[in-house]
């Protein structure tokens, strides 16, 4: 029987490229996102390759869609918890706290819902892989990344404590800790303004989310007895949040 994996925001950047990695590698791939259109010409793009791809076209933010989608999965390999946003760049006195609502509801709470539907089956399977997609602002808080920093903070935490409470179900936990990868990540942090997004990138060659997908193939095809626990991707550009040689 194929393996399946559950891919979060898989509409777009990291989600897109590892949902389109794993399907070429033989998973059946569960593709979900909150773009209906997104998710269609994805499975297109999975099944003209030869895989194969369900979409569900939900908000990670609202446990019931969570519970309505996701509970009907019979089986689930391999889950990554994907979808993430950053939303605003700023002081914290000039914050909008609905972009803190909307970071703190899917970067941590959607996450949290993902896990604690699909984890169960792993459990009853006395197997399974999770691969949460933190970032180096999971341990480099910095100025005007308040909130972000936070929920990818609570992302490494959760990482740690969940590998230890499935450690003697044989399920592998592994975070992934990108630092600058040319997504619409910044078009989403600057809420459409693409010259802003743009100048995140300036001088500098990112990474992709190939790349990201890359490590994540390398990471599932490891064997059992082998996981990689935490992993930091990098630009060469970049040594850390705060130093970027740009060209
Ligand atoms: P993108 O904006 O390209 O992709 C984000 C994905 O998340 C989209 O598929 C989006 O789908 C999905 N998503 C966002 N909110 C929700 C929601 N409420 N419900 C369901 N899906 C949602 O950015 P990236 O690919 O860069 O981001 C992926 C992850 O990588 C995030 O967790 C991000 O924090 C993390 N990351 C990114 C880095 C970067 O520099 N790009 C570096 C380090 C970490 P849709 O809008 O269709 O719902
Ligand atoms: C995304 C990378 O440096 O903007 O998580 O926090 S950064």
């Amino acid at each position: 029987m194929k393996k399946v994996a559950v891919v979060t925001g898989a509409t777009s950047g990291i989600g897109r490229a590892a949902a389109l990695r794993l399907g070429a590698l033989g998973y059946d791939i569960v593709a979900t996102g909150r773009r209906a259109d997104r998710l269609e010409a994805l499975k297109k793009e999975i099944e003209s390759a030869g895989g194969q791809c369900d979409t569900l076209c939900f908000d990670v933010r609202v446990e019931e869609e969570v519970n309505r989608y996701l509970g009907p999965l019979e089986r689930v390999d391999l889950l990554l918890n994907n979808a993430g946003l950053a939303a605003g760049l700023e002081h914290i006195d000039k914050g909008d706290t609905a972009d803190w609502d909307a970071m703190i509801d899917t970067n941590v709470k959607g996450l949290l819902y993902v896990t604690r539907i699909v984890s169960p089956k792993m459990v009853a399977a006395e197997s399974g892989h999770i691969i949460n997609i933190g970032s180096i602002a999971g341990t480099e808080p910095y100025e005007n990344g308040a909130v972000y920093c936070a929920s990818k903070h609570a992302v490494h935490a959760i990482s740690q404590a969940m590998r230890a409470d499935l450690l003697a179900d044989g399920i592998k936990v592994t975070e992934i800790r990108p630092g600058m990868v040319e997504t619409e990540f910044s078009l989403v942090r600057f809420h459409g303004d693409q010259g802003r997004a743009d100048k995140t990138y300036t001088g500098v060659t990112p990474l992709t989310g190939d790349d990201i997908a890359e490590a994540i193939a390398w990471i599932v095809q490891l064997p059992r007895h082998m996981n990689v626990n935490d992993i930091v991707l990098m630009p060469s550009q970049q040594a850390a949040a705060y130093y970027t040689h740009r060209k």
